[in-house]
């Protein structure tokens, strides 16, 4: 780990510090500990694997000093972690918002309940904030601008986005003259909510012409660089493209390096490390005795002293991406685990998880028709679930309380169920179940009488309304929901809408502890709008034995295909079919669900 790194993350402790209003020494204790670690000349991890005494150092105290042994042994902090897990995620960021410091950001989190960048929009442009001490219009205004600069910094693209883009773009470099292979590497491979950028890598004998037809694409707005092996290129979107050549036999450990994680690669380069090899993107390779395993600093006869070259020490493995893992005594692992989240332990107990596939699903339990606001009939959608080869579905029109949406009153939601079964009638081998979005209302109560929540075959909850509430008032409302003996899926838990409106406020450990007591299934929402749960909480669920459905929510034939971004957002939340209830077989579904 480099200086900057130790820096970064003593800095955010001591920011988070900062926010939960901990003692100004102590905050200030990280602050001049980093600063001491940022400027320093040499790196710390050579200090500490030196056995260097620490402490006589400016700012760096004894408990500093142990921060960042940690650091540099472990590369994680503990503290650290545990910091973070005490205050909402996006709040952090609130930070990186011009004319925001953590004072107020705390403040807008203690009294307003915002904790998302979305939601700090929200109450700037409805003129909420100057309710608080402190925040004039002037600031609202300020904080408003902050954000659009703050965003269009952050400019990650949404992954389903990314893939408008990068289908096309790979179908066309798979064209290119003397094209051996293309693949896409980085967070889009990983299957992350969205991407920074795209890395996509080719192999073949003579780069020249393979960059050439890269940087011709009829997409390309702006041609930032075009080297021998490496170019970058924006996208009319903005979209960031990173192309690599690579030799055939570098493949497979440039595929591994470039699909990262970062966190993932620097766990890799130590199990290298421990076995006398080196792992770069070049392949791995036997350390000679006496040579370093750090990059650059091995020698070799007969090489450009200059540039030990990326090829130094003996060539083991890097044409396939499973002989990297292999040479360090691991099976491959699957992409989307690949974020340091626990997946090395695992594969090195043999232990990786078994995860969900497209082909295990039989049923989708929530979509929208005509009734609601949906765009197709609910014929229209039991044909098309018919052709994915489904063996039930739900139809979710909405409840209603979202009046925009159309929502149904008892009166014709008892009218669809004739029209279902009428429907029901001419198409077999499939069954429609009669379902609901239901709406919890701001106190926790339901948004249909008893008498009707009775005859429903699924009963699905979800939050339409009152995003903003305090933190304990929203969980006391959502509690309070699924405690209602009827419900049985809470839909889109978090309500975030990615790029656009984060997740609401809630205490979501105490809301999957009670899902998984009340035998209440969560919903995986695989809208890529949407993808809540995120694959963190999907983690959380298994891990408390939760149940997980997976539905689109469409609102038109085709949104049903966005099935599959629920499936990938659900391997990196490490689940396979066991942990979800619509892959089993009708009987055992319905048995599966909350009685
Ligand atoms: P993104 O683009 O922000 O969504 O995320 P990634 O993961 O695609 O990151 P990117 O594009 O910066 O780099 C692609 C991969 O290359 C990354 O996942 C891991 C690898 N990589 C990049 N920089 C480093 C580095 O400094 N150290 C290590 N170990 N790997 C790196
Ligand atoms: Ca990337
Ligand atoms: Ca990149
Ligand atoms: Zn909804």
């Amino acid at each position: 780990m480099e200086n900057v790194e130790i820096a970064r993350i003593l800095d955010e402790l001591g920011d988070v510090l900062e926010i939960q209003g901990e003692n100004p020494f102590r905050v200030r204790a990280y602050r001049n500990a980093a600063r001491t670690v940022r400027g320093h000349g040499t790196p710390f991890r050579k200090l500490v694997e030196e056995g260097a005494d620490l402490t006589g150092l400016p700012g760096i105290g004894k408990e500093m000093a142990a921060h960042i042994r940690e650091l540099v042994e472990t590369g994680k902090l503990g503290r650290h972690e545990e910091a973070l897990r005490s205050i909402p995620p996006e709040l952090l960021e609130f930070l990186r918002i011009p004319g925001l410091g953590p004072k107020r950001a705390k403040q807008l989190w203690e009294e307003l309940g915002i904790t998302t960048v979305a939601a700090l929009q929200e109450a700037c442009e409805q003129g909420r904030l100057s309710r608080l001490k402190g925040f004039g219009e002037k600031i609202q205004k300020n904080i408003l601008e902050g954000i659009e600069s703050y965003r269009s910094q952050q400019g990650r693209f949404k992954l389903s986005d990314a893939d408008q883009y990068v289908l096309p773009l790979k179908a066309y470099m798979e064209k290119a003259p003397g094209v051996e292979r293309i693949e896409v590497a980085g967070s889009y491979r990983r299957r992350k909510e969205t991407v920074g950028d795209i890395d996509i890598l080719a192999v073949a004998r003579e780069a020249g012409p393979i960059m050439e037809h890269f940087v011709s694409y009829p997409g390309v707005a702006k041609v930032q660089s075009a080297g021998d092996t490496r170019g970058t290129v924006f996208l009319g979107s903005g979209l960031q493209v990173d192309l690599r050549i690579l030799p055939r036999e570098s493949f497979g450990a440039a595929l591994a390096y470039f699909t990262g994680s970062k966190e993932h690669n620097i766990r890799i380069r130590r199990l290298a490390i421990d076995r006398g090899l080196r792992v770069s993107e070049y392949g791995v390779f036997r350390v000679d005795k006496g040579e370093k395993t750090a990059r650059g600093r091995g020698r070799k006869e007969g090489k450009d002293e200059a540039d030990p070259g990326p090829s130094s020490g003996r060539f083991v493995a890097g044409r396939e991406e499973s002989e990297v893992y292999k040479a360090v005594g691991l099976p491959w692992i699957p992409p989307e685990l690949r974020e340091d989240r626990g997946e090395i332990e695992a594969a090195q107990q043999n232990a990786l998880p078994h995860l969900i596939e497209l082909r295990d699903l039989r049923g989708d339990l929530q979509m929208h028709s005509t009734w609601s606001d949906g765009q197709n009939t609910i014929e229209e959608m039991v044909v098309a679930c018919k052709a994915r080869n489904y063996e039930y579905l739900a139809i979710t029109d909405h409840s209603k309380a979202v009046s925009v949406a159309g929502g149904l009153d008892a009166e014709r939601l008892r009218k669809q169920w004739k029209e279902i079964e009428k429907v029901a009638e001419r198409h077999e081998g499939i069954r429609i179940l009669k379902g609901m979005e239901i709406d919890i209302l701001s106190d926790g109560s339901l948004d249909l009488e008893d008498a009707l929540l009775e005859k429903l075959d699924i009963v699905l909850v979800a939050v339409h309304s009152k995003f903003n509430l305090p933190p304990a008032q929203q969980t006391e409302r959502i509690l309070k929901a699924l405690q209602h003996p009827r419900v049985q899926i809470f839909g889109h838990p978090t309500g975030r809408i990615l790029n656009r409106r984060g997740p609401i406020a809630f205490d979501m450990d105490e809301v999957l502890s009670c899902a998984a007591e009340l035998g209440v299934a969560m919903e995986l929402n695989a809208h890529p709008d949407r993808l809540d749960l995120m694959d963190l909480h999907l983690m959380e669920a298994r891990r408390r034995g939760v149940k997980v459905v997976i539905n689109t929510d469409a609102h038109r034939i085709e949104d049903l295909d966005l099935i599959r971004y629920g499936v990938e957002q659900a391997r990196r939340g490490w689940l396979g079919r066991e942990h979800v209830l619509n892959t089993l077989p009708l009987g055992a579904f319905l048995k599966a669900l909350r009685q």
